[in-house]
């Protein structure tokens, strides 16, 4: 539905109405249009250089775009006309149609040569590939849109630029952002206290050791340390955000395939 909406706004011709001094020229979708000259009730008008002559209430097709002339004030040598403008050919319906060149539509006529069209103008493309757009910048992640070249900002590009001076957690760039993530469990033997007396709370190597005593009871769960909390939550949070990272992803699959079929 969406796509017949924006097709039938394409279809809708752009109506243009003007007041315009003799000598003047403007420029409508990539023609350029002069009055040359208003005598009694009639205007001359050109359109990329092919002439013609309007009546007053006229309305007549130059070089494919259609002319009203609405009114003419102070008729006469320095006399202004109020004219409507409108293509006679759609710019944008993939047919390169008659009037239509690559200067006024490379929409629908494309461009020559190794010129490419960009919002409806043929330039010359400043890249083809990212690996073009090199900036001798680490911190920008250097691509190529449209044929031209973008730079968007990044925090880090190595591990090494995430560095925040603390050894208590693990510094790594991922995809540009920098994650500082606990590096550790524990730091002494008291932060691997469980409240359970059947065990032997050690911390080796940054990790909590709860290792069970031998023909010790004991009713209930071991409680979790302070510290093992944590570093659940970070756990936690982390999946989090990867499940909506997949949902996201899915979403945007999901809707892509379903405007193909709208
Ligand atoms: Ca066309
Ligand atoms: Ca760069
Ligand atoms: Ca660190």
């Amino acid at each position: 539905m969406k796509k017949l909406f924006l097709i039938f706004l394409l279809l809708v011709p752009i109506i243009l109405a003007e007041e315009m001094e003799p000598l003047e020229t403007i420029t409508y979708e990539g023609r350029e249009i002069t009055l040359n000259a208003v005598q009694g009730n009639k205007a001359l008008i050109s359109v990329d250089g092919e002439k013609n002559i309007l009546s007053l209430n006229q309305q007549k097709t130059i070089n494919g775009v259609k002319i009203t002339l609405i009114e003419i004030f102070d008729a006469g040598d320095f006399g202004t006309a109020n004219l409507d403008f409108e293509l006679a050919y759609n710019c944008g319906d993939l047919k390169c149609d008659e009037f239509e060149t690559s200067e006024n539509c490379c929409k629908d006529c494309g461009c020559s040569g190794a010129l490419k069209c960009v919002e409806n103008s043929c330039i010359l493309p400043e890249c083809t590939l990212d690996s073009q757009c090199e900036d001798s910048n680490s911190l920008t992640e250097d691509y190529c849109s449209e044929f031209k070249c973008k730079h968007r900002n990044i925090k880090c590009e190595k591990n090494l630029d995430c560095n925040d001076n603390n050894l208590d957690t693990d510094d790594t760039c991922y995809k540009g952002n920098c994650r500082n993530f606990l590096n550790y469990v524990c730091k002494t033997d008291e932060d691997c206290e469980d409240q359970n007396p059947c065990t032997t709370d050690l911390c080796v190597n940054k990790d909590c050791q709860n290792t069970l005593k031998e023909n010790c009871e004991f009713e209930g769960e071991p409680e979790k340390t302070v510290l093992e909390k944590q570093n659940e939550e970070i756990k936690n949070n982390l999946e989090e955000d990867v499940k909506k990272l997949r949902e996201n992803v899915l979403t945007k699959v999901l809707s892509w395939f379903k405007n193909l079929f709208n």
